[in-house]
């Protein structure tokens, strides 16, 4: 009997345990739920009066290139929806680097992120495309052809994995900084550990330029360069000043060698739940923004070469036939792209470039 009551005892506590956790799971799990029940009801009504907040994370400073987009992007949704979509804005990596936001943002944890195009190629392989060293030849190129039918193309690919494409806005041109030498020629980089984006494209670009590449996310990459562990990395002139590399890498050759855009993409089923009007309210918003933010970094990266120049970094400018160098290096990395990404979408895109 008295065993008889313990194991009633047990049996009560272990019930009562469960119970317990299943509330806190269902608290989890209420928001999902009540996410899901309003983006159902959103799209039968097509009312404009759902309230949403999207988060949105970012892995540089507050005041840079990407930042500045997104806090001109909030004040537009937020004006044009009358607050009903609000917009919080994680700078510094708070949400994760480029590869966790991607993830992140598919799973609908994060709304709306714009990683560098390199880091997102490995969700999918047509973004390999732009990893073509030396692809455009300059800013207004860029913009037609991202703005065009081969860059239109590419965002509809993010269809494929729970994203919708929204639009691109500039990080830069890439350029080399290290802590060793002035580099000119692809010789200067022999023995020189340079850090890249995650994408097998871009290593195995830096092996054939002679150097030894390993890739790491951005927000290792300032104690990486401080501590040594590597020499070298390459990012656009405006964010190399932002995130202070400059400081610990005295030398900068203007390489160009890569344009490597951020990609503005939001939930799928979170873009989906919107209303027809909200839809085209951030569409459009991402589309103006673009014209802005690509102003502001133009001036951004004249003002951090200035700023870093004063402050000593050894700039380098590159002859067209020093760049030639560096380029005819490159070019196996061509069929690496093609295999990758697939013929047709690096066809096009080269077609429209010329
Ligand atoms: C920051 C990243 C970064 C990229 C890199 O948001 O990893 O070097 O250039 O700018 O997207």
């Amino acid at each position: 009997m008295k065993k008889l009551l313990l194991v009633l005892l047990f049996i009560v506590i272990m019930a009562s345990l469960f119970i317990g956790c299943n509330n806190s799971e269902n608290n989890g799990s209420n928001k999902q739920v009540q996410r899901e029940a309003k983006v159902n009801d959103n799209s039968k009504s097509q009312s404009s009066n759902k309230k949403y907040i999207f988060k949105i994370g970012h892995g540089s400073t507050e005041g840079s290139a990407l930042d500045y987009g997104f806090v001109e992007f909030k004040k537009i949704i937020e004006e044009e929806t009358n607050e009903n979509i609000k917009v919080e804005i994680y700078p510094n990596q708070q949400l994760g680097g480029d590869t966790e936001l991607t993830e992140s943002t598919q799973f609908g944890n994060t709304a709306i992120a714009a990683p560098s195009s390199a880091p997102i190629a490995s969700f999918e392989k047509e973004f390999y495309a732009l990893d073509i060293p030396f692809l455009f030849p300059d800013r207004e190129t860029v913009y037609r052809v991202l703005d065009g039918n081969a860059g239109q193309q590419l965002l509809k690919t993010l269809d494929g994995v729970g994203l919708k494409g929204l639009g691109y806005w500039e990080n830069g041109f890439r350029n080399l900084t290290n802590s060793k030498k002035s580099v000119t020629v692809p010789e200067d980089l022999s023995e020189l550990k340079i850090r890249t984006m995650e994408n097998d494209v871009h290593l195995a670009a830096w092996k054939l330029l002679g150097s030894n590449p390993t890739p790491m996310p951005f927000g290792e990459l300032f104690t990486a360069l401080q501590q040594t562990t590597v020499d070298g990395q390459e990012n656009p002139l405006n964010l190399i000043y932002s995130q202070k590399f400059y400081e610990v890498q005295p030398y900068l050759s203007k390489t160009k060698h890569i344009y490597s855009p951020f990609v503005v993409f939001i939930n799928k089923d979170l873009y989906e739940s919107l209303t027809d009007n909200y839809k085209r309210i951030v569409e459009d918003a991402v589309k103006e923004v673009s014209v802005m933010q690509r102003k502001f970094v133009q001036k951004l990266d004249d003002e951090a070469e200035q700023a870093m120049r004063d402050y000593g970094v050894e700039i380098t400018e590159l002859t067209a036939e020093e760049l030639k160098l560096f380029r005819n290096k490159v070019t196996p990395v061509y069929d690496m792209v093609k295999e990758k990404a697939g013929a047709e979408i690096v066809d096009m895109l080269i077609n429209e470039v010329e």
